[in-house]
């Protein structure tokens, strides 16, 4: 049984560069940290533990640079990834916080913004891929509306869908090992963000060129501010095997993006989330696309870091727990007790299968009053998670 939680490589967890570089600013406050350089965070990275650090092109190098201080930044950037031994397994691009983007960038109603956002993103996905990274993420924070009145949803939905095409033939025609996660959220910076929740994304990506090349990157808080079932929306990109990525953080239903420290608001909830990754095997990278609170240190950041990782760690045994219980395990044999009458019907559409059907009698009533001790099963997880078991 583990009892030291200490992150490991084989644990897979990876920080983006600016969850532990965020320095504190919000809508409504200046940044109360200094700014860390990308090898200060990869070394802060590989002091608390963690396998991986992700980035956005700009997050390392600045909009700004020239291609010699491209260079440059990225060679002691690989020094430090070398001097460490942290990974890159995943990359994205930034195509939110320029004004260029203000309006969206794939599907901006300015064909020259959707130019530049393709050639950004290429340039990106080709620095990505220099440093190792197997998964592209899209996060289309800017892409969406104020006002429906400047843009049709349809044209948000071709433009999208265009440049995905056009960048899964890049990454083809480049002979790239990589594939790409798509990562939905409901609001937050636009008014609505289109591909919204996991379901819509995983019916855009059947209508792509190159679908077998796009999954999800699912993450906790922008289901929650959907006020939906994060572990469910997983479960569904498992079923279409398109868990390609995941953004693990926390978040209250019905907030703004808190980006919360990994099980630190709806701990229940993270918990049947473990449990499902772990279960099914999960062997992705475990991304904690989250922050410290503004109130936080650097000494603080490096506690949050540790949280996020300790918690799934701690989840991870409890999930172990859940599955050797005999209590639980004795209830979920009863609520699942099966005695084979109908397994006739487990092998799909026949002809028998309808006429025995036809023929069955049920006793309604008896099906009612079927007993489903489901407080007795929640309330054992629930000290399970208290440590009362
Ligand atoms: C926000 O949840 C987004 C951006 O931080 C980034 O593009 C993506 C990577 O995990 N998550
Ligand atoms: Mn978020
Ligand atoms: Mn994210």
């Amino acid at each position: 049984m583990m009892s030291n939680y200490e992150p490991k490589p084989e644990h897979k967890f990876t920080f983006g560069l600016w969850t532990v570089g965020n320095i504190g600013r919000d809508p409504f406050g200046n940044p109360t940290r200094r700014a860390l350089s990308p090898v200060e965070i990869v070394h802060l990275l590989a002091e608390v533990g963690a396998w991986g650090v992700n980035l956005h092109d700009n997050d390392l190098v600045p909009i700004e640079a020239t291609p010699a201080e491209r260079d440059r930044i990225v060679r002691d950037f690989k020094k430090a990834l070398d001097e460490t031994g942290i990974v890159v397994p995943m990359a994205t691009t930034n195509l939110f916080t320029d004004p260029a983007f203000k309006d969206g960038a794939f599907t901006s109603n300015d064909p020259v913004v959707r130019a530049y956002a393709l050639q950004k993103t290429m340039q990106a996905i080709d620095l990505g891929v220099e440093l190792g990274a197997k998964v592209y993420v899209f996060w289309g924070g800017r892409e969406g509306a104020e006002s429906d009145a400047a843009k049709n949803p349809l044209d948000g939905l071709k433009r999208m869908r265009d440049a995905l095409n056009f960048l899964t033939e890049y990454v083809i025609d480049q002979g790239y090992d990589l594939k790409f996660a798509l990562e939905p959220k409901p609001n937050e910076p636009r008014s609505d963000i289109y591909l919204p929740t996991v379901g819509h994304m995983l019916a855009f990506i059947e209508t792509l060129d190159h679908a077998e090349m796009v999954g999800l990157n699912p993450e906790v808080a922008h289901e929650h501010m959907a006020g939906l079932n994060f572990m469910h929306a997983v479960a569904q990109a498992w079923d279409a095997g398109k868990l390609f990525h995941i953004d693990l953080n926390d978040q209250l239903f019905g907030r703004y993006d808190q980006d919360f420290r990994f099980g630190s608001a709806m701990l229940k909830q993270a918990f049947f989330l473990v449990k499902f990754l772990e279960d099914v095997g999960y062997d992705g990278s475990r991304h904690f696309d989250a922050h410290a609170y503004r109130s936080a240190d650097y000494e603080d950041v490096k506690a949050f870091a540790l949280g996020c990782m300790r918690t799934y760690l701690i989840l991870k045994e409890k999930a172990q727990r859940f599955s050797e219980d005999a209590e639980i395990q004795e209830l979920l044999a009863e609520i699942n007790a099966d005695d084979g009458t109908y397994a006739y019907l487990a092998n799909g559409y026949n002809a028998e299968a309808v006429t025995r059907l036809k023929a069955e009698t049920f006793d309604r009533e008896a099906l009612g009053q079927r007993t489903l001790p489901y407080e007795r099963l929640d309330q054992l997880v629930i000290e399970l998670l208290l440590g009362a078991r």
